[in-house]
C-alpha cells in the first residue's frame, strides 16, 4: 500500500512538472518571433486608455503601432483603403457609417470559419472604436459576424457582404 501511494505521488508530481513545462513552452512561443511564412496572430497589450465594453478603445487612444488600417462598416460592406500591411503592431480603426449596429472581427484565413484574432462588438451607428494586434504574415478577413433575426427574418451580416480580404506581408 505504501508503495502504491508513493507511486501515485510521483505521477502527480511529474504531471505538475509537465504542466509547468507546457506553460513555459507557451510563453516562449508568444515571445519568440515566428517565421514570417506562418500565419500566427497574437493580440498585443499596448499602453492605451480604458477599453470599451464589447472590445476596443475610444478612437485616437492607441499609442504605439506600426501601421493603421481604417475601415468603414455599413449595410452591407466592410471597406478599407489599406487592404495589406507589413507584419507588425497593427492598429485597426472601425467606423460604423451605416444605420445598424455592427462589429469588427479580424478572422484568420479566407473563410468566416477561421479563428477570430480580435473583435470589437456592438459598434453603434455613427460610432467608432479602435483595437490593436501584433500580426505576422498571412491572409485574413475584416468581417462583421453578426447574425440576428429582424422582422422575423435572419439577417447574416457576413452573408450579406460584410467582409473584405486583408493581407499581412
Ligand atoms: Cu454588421
Amino acid at each position: 500500500m505504501r508503495r502504491t501511494s508513493l507511486g501515485r505521488a510521483r505521477v502527480v508530481l511529474s504531471g505538475v512538472a509537465l504542466l509547468a513545462a507546457l506553460l513555459l513552452a507557451c510563453s516562449d512561443d508568444a515571445n519568440d518571433a515566428a517565421p514570417l511564412s506562418t500565419a500566427v496572430a497574437v493580440a498585443d497589450p499596448m499602453p492605451v486608455g480604458d477599453p470599451v465594453a464589447g472590445g476596443g478603445h475610444p478612437l485616437g487612444t492607441l499609442t504605439r503601432f506600426d501601421a493603421t488600417v481604417e475601415m468603414d462598416l455599413g449595410e452591407w460592406f466592410v471597406s478599407t483603403e489599406t487592404p495589406s500591411v507589413s507584419a507588425g503592431l497593427i492598429r485597426f480603426v472601425a467606423r460604423n457609417v451605416g444605420g445598424e449596429v455592427h462589429e469588427f472581427a479580424l478572422v484568420e484565413g479566407t473563410s468566416k470559419d477561421g479563428r477570430e484574432v480580435i473583435e470589437i462588438e456592438g459598434i453603434s451607428a455613427g460610432d467608432g472604436r479602435e483595437i490593436g494586434a501584433r500580426l505576422q504574415a498571412g491572409r485574413y478577413l475584416l468581417a462583421c459576424l453578426i447574425v440576428e433575426v429582424e422582422d422575423g427574418a435572419v439577417e447574416d451580416h457576413f452573408a450579406l457582404g460584410m467582409w473584405t480580404e486583408f493581407t499581412v506581408e
